[in-house]
């Protein structure tokens, strides 16, 4: 389903008095402070994140999983899922695709009707971290890490194939996150685990078009439990590094112990120019895909603080970024909380921009630790959701994208096309 202009303009023309006055005492307030709102605000308007196509259906758990219903059956309707959250936030122009689980049958029609909702395909996610039905060999033990050079040589070509599929559709990024490592002491040789796994990588990179980039994800554990092969971001670094560079490492928020200082890890990654992308998400004990900002908002805000200084200060280290929502929705509707995850973004990415680095680094060059402090969280602290506003009013999207959601009964228009206890492709 589309929905129109006028359904649009109908909904704000409800709150536009009050967002504006909203907006305009926050102006004066900024604009008092020496930054540019009007600058900033096009800053809001520019950036996108890319929804991927496993995250339009509700989620489970190794424990069930309960259905929402209207979920989409085909990758059709997914880009069609997307379109409605790019019109409602004008902040998600491009969908993530995962193989096997969306091969587009035609990618020539699959393009035309992207195009027509506006959306575009960012990166191609490879894997190897289950088998399909008919595989030859089982990724049960590993995959780019595998003792057998069969497995190895079928997982490498997967990804392969998955940079076809991408180049079809106009991706320009082939995502590697693997699950290899092993459960039990004594399992895997951990230097021949890693010594096979950057030999596939190089492989694979080999493969991958001039104008593309590689991205390594890493993660600490899950679903092995004693160790991960790519554990962590000193492990992405130097597999992205030995392959080339047009090899990064992406950092997904979820992908760490408890307490790592994801930020200082955004920060020197961007200082060696390796940082790729993100995946946002948030979690309370580990990898566990919640709402972006729902659990440590100031950690993210944090985190964008270091972005937006390696992207508008010190700019000539790292190349532009690949921006994704990687995370699951057991209990709530799915595009209702990609809604509030794309807000959460938005909002720590407007929170860093009023942060003014200039004073901020000549409070640290005195060592002065309260006024320092006093910066970031005088920034987290101003309520900036009228600058978000303002934006997707500006670009032609919803005041309050929930509310028209909600308002317009969107949930149960789907269920009526699509019907109750429909399963999304992968999962
Ligand atoms: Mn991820």
């Amino acid at each position: 389903m589309k929905l129109t202009k006028e359904q649009i303009d109908s909904h704000n023309n409800h709150g536009i008095s009050a967002h504006d006055s909203e907006f305009q005492f926050l102006s004066k307030i900024l604009s008092k402070k020496g930054l540019n709102v009007e600058n900033i605000i096009e800053q809001i308007q520019s950036f996108q994140v890319a929804i991927p196509s496993w995250a339009l259906g509700t989620g489970g758990t190794r424990f069930g999983r309960f259905t929402i219903g209207g979920e989409p059956r085909d990758l059709e309707e997914k880009i069609s899922d997307v379109g409605l959250i790019n019109d409602l936030t004008k902040a998600a122009g491009s969908i993530s695709l995962h193989i096997p689980w969306d091969i587009p049958e035609d990618p020539g029609a699959i393009l035309e009707l992207a195009s027509s909702y506006g959306i575009v395909f960012d990166a191609v996610n490879s894997n190897t971290f289950q088998d399909e039905a008919n595989q030859k060999l089982s990724y049960k033990f590993g995959s780019l890490c595998h003792t057998d050079d069969a497995v190895r040589a079928q997982a490498i070509e997967h990804n392969r194939q998955v940079i076809d599929v991408g180049q079809a559709l106009g991706s320009k990024s082939l995502t590697v996150w693997l699950a290899d490592g092993s459960s039990f002491p004594g399992q895997l040789n951990f230097q021949k685990a890693l010594e096979r796994t950057l030999d596939s990588l190089k492989a694979i990179y080999k493969y991958l078009p001039a104008d593309w980039k590689l991205y390594i994800e890493y993660k600490p554990y899950e679903p092995n439990f004693y160790s991960t092969v790519i554990q962590d971001c000193g492990t992405s670094h130097l597999l992205a590094t030995e392959c080339g560079n047009r090899a990064f490492s992406l950092v997904d928020l979820g992908h760490h112990l408890p307490n790592t200082n994801i930020e200082q890890i955004v920060a020197t990654l961007m200082w060696r120019g390796k940082l790729g992308g993100f995946h946002f998400n948030d979690s309370k004990f580990g990898d566990d895909d919640l709402t972006v900002g729902s659990i440590k908002p100031y950690q993210l805000f944090l985190i964008f603080n270091e972005l937006v200084y390696g992207m508008t200060v010190d700019t000539n280290k790292n190349p532009s970024l690949a921006w994704m929502i990687d995370a699951s929705h057991n209990v709530k509707d799915p595009l209702e909380d990609l809604m509030q995850s794309l807000e959460a973004i938005r909002l720590a990415y407007a929170q860093a921009l009023i942060v003014n680095q200039n004073d901020l680094e000549e409070l640290r060059s005195i060592n002065d630790v309260t006024l320092a402090q006093e910066i970031l969280q005088e920034a987290f602290r101003t309520d900036v959701r009228p600058l978000l506003k303002e934006a997707r009013k500006r670009s032609g999207g919803a005041l309050n994208p929930i509310d028209i959601y909600r308002k317009l009964g969107i949930r149960n228009t789907l269920r009526e096309l699509r019907g109750l206890d429909t399963v999304a492709t992968g999962l």
